[in-house]
């Protein structure tokens, strides 16, 4: 309870300043007439109320509330600043459907109308950004779910990069859980580590075959066999050459076609070995293989290219089969010729009907031809057979190289990794 005296000439002046401030609702302790009035003089009332404490109305603070809007004021404009040279570069989009909102933001808004405009046109932008986010997010959990794995969303780059880069879904479900299972959780915060940890996990799961120089006494016998096409005869010149010519040491490589039956397959190989001058056997049957060989043993190399079969070609596949049968004075290395064009599935189809040989090592080729490689990675999986060499491309003898587990994964991961 507090006490307020409010004084005028009249009582009536008075009664009215206590209505005015405090409305009808107070108690009058005493009134008393001060001074009277005189001719020359205005009398004097004073009316004494009585107030409850939350009653008293808050006096208004005129210099306070003007800070007040100068403060916002001055956040809002430097926060408009900052907004409004973000979308700079943006300025030519339209945005028709916010012109009502932007007239109503306008009228409102001290900051006027070309900044309001920005920050419209920057809300606007970030919203399309997260629909565009919301919709991949759903197209790759679609996928996700319809392999019944439980993909944590930060896994869904490498789930979808490994997916569209032809890996085989039972290799990507596999590694996934392993992955998920066994990444350190410090490093799932960030898509960049995920990335390196994924790289390493399947780093190690690429079996590949280093390539060593042969050391005389030794001598290596390789035969090139695989479907028509995929690039046997040219890997074989390339490698005739990196052998006889590109190595830290100059080797005597010699070379032998079994492929006599397309015209034009003879004199595209003699062709390669005259140039290199290097020295080549043509053979028929089987019982010429062995002579051949012979008349080639003193070389530290010696390549043998073979027909192109389909593989569903049975006959042709047992044909080459009964070749190895000879004596040799070295094994015979068989090396399976694939394109790195073609789908996993045909591929596991390929090397099932070629493995009635016995194959060591894949050759792949035409990595020029695409970018995606899961399809190489998910075979060499499979079979754990190694990769030796990658043909990336036609030129002889240039476009041939050793095989190498980081240029595989970048034709998984889109990037490259050291
Ligand atoms: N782009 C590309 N083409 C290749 C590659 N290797 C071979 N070729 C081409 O594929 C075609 C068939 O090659 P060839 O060696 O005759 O295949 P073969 O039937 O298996 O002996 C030729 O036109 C080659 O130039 C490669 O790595 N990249
Ligand atoms: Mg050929």
């Amino acid at each position: 309870m507090k006490l307020k005296t409010f004084t005028a000439p009249t009582y009536t002046e008075a009664l009215n300043k206590v209505k005015e401030e405090l409305g009808d609702d107070v108690v009058i302790v005493s009134s008393k007439e001060i001074k009277k009035k005189t001719l020359t003089s205005q009398g004097l009332y004073e009316i004494v109320v009585a107030i409850e404490e939350e009653n008293i109305k808050p006096r208004k603070n005129v210099t306070s509330d003007e800070e007040h809007v100068k403060e916002v004021m001055l956040k809002l404009s430097s926060a408009a600043k900052e907004i409004s040279s973000l979308s700079d570069d943006e300025k030519s989009y339209e945005y028709a459907s916010h012109t009502q909102n932007t007239a109503a933001a306008v009228h409102s808004n001290p900051l006027g109308p070309q900044k309001s405009e920005d920050i419209i046109a920057l809300k606007n932008q970030i919203s399309q950004i997260a629909d565009t986010l919301k919709f991949l997010q759903a197209t790759v959990w679609d996928m996700v779910n319809n392999n019944e794995l439980e993909l944590p969303p930060e896994f869904s780059e490498i789930y979808a990069l490994s997916r569209a880069s032809g890996m085989s879904e039972k290799h990507l479900d596999e590694i996934m859980k392993l992955t998920i299972k066994y990444m350190p959780l410090k490093m799932r915060k960030n898509r960049e580590t995920i990335k390196r940890y994924f790289h390493t996990l399947l780093k190690k799961m690429v079996p590949i075959r280093v390539e060593r120089e042969v050391r005389p006494p030794h001598k290596k016998i390789m035969m090139f066999v695989g479907p028509t096409g995929v690039g046997k005869t040219t890997t074989i010149a390339k490698l005739a050459a990196r052998y006889a010519y590109k190595l830290s040491q100059r080797h005597k490589v010699g070379i032998i076609t079994l492929d006599t039956y397309r015209i034009g397959a003879v004199e595209q190989l003699m062709t390669y070995a005259k140039m290199m001058r290097l020295p080549i056997e043509t053979v028929v049957d089987p019982s010429d293989f062995g002579d051949a060989l012979n008349s080639l043993r003193h070389n530290d190399y010696i390549l043998i290219d073979t027909v192109g079969s389909s593989q569903h070609d049975k006959e042709k596949i047992e044909k080459l089969k009964s070749f190895l049968k000879v004596d040799t004075f070295a094994e015979i290395n068989i090396n399976l010729v694939l394109s790195a064009v073609t789908k996993y599935e045909d591929l596991v189809d390929i090397y099932k009907n070629f493995s009635i040989l016995p194959i060591d090592t894949f050759v792949f080729t035409k990595l020029d031809e695409t970018k995606t490689y899961g399809n190489i990675f998910s075979l060499l999986l499979d079979t754990k057979k190694p990769v030796s060499y990658f043909s990336i491309g036609q030129e002889v003898p240039d476009d041939l190289m050793e095989a190498g587990a980081d240029y595989l994964l970048k034709g998984i991961l889109n990037k490259e990794f050291n």
